[in-house]
């Protein structure tokens, strides 16, 4: 299986609960590497744009909120199949929906506020990488 890259986002709900540290434990324990990582607070713009895919969606309005409520992590991890390694740590859309030991049912309290972000493709992943990072700010592990 190839080595993927994919875009995290702790969201504002887990950085104001400073669950930085330990959302990154989960993923270094799980074998994916942060190579990449910087704290934003996100503007209505940057957050619209993110986001565009769901900009129809009835939750679009509160979505972009909540997303530029407070400061978050944008971070690049990489490792073998990122992509669904790290969709399955971060576990269901909707914490109520999570299964035991995922960051969202552990550390999120609500569809809303679900503590992370993780891209959902490869597509999606190259976009969302390039929206926050220029390829000089990503640190591969040799
Ligand atoms: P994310 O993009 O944040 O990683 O979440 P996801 O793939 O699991 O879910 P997605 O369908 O992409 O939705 C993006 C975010 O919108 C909020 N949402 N609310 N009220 C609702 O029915 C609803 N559906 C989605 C969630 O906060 C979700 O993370
Ligand atoms: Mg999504």
């Amino acid at each position: 299986m190839a080595t993927e890259r994919t875009l995290s986002i702790i969201k504002p709900d887990a950085v104001a609960k400073n669950l930085i540290g330990a959302i990154n434990s989960r993923f270094e324990t799980a074998g994916l590497s942060i190579v990449a990582q910087k704290m934003l607070h996100l503007s209505q713009e940057q957050a619209e744009g993110f986001y565009a895919e769901h900009k129809e969606r009835p939750f679009f309005a509160a979505l972009v909120e909540f997303m530029t409520s407070g400061p978050v992590v944008v971070q690049v991890l990489e490792g073998e199949n990122a992509i669904a390694k790290n969709r399955e740590i971060m576990g269901a859309t909707n914490p109520a929906e999570a299964a035991a030991g995922t960051l969202r049912h552990d550390f999120a309290n609500s569809i809303d506020a679900n503590a992370v972000h993780g891209s959902d493709a490869p597509a999606s992943a190259e976009r969302e990488i390039g929206y926050f990072f220029k390829s000089e700010e990503i640190c591969p592990r040799g």
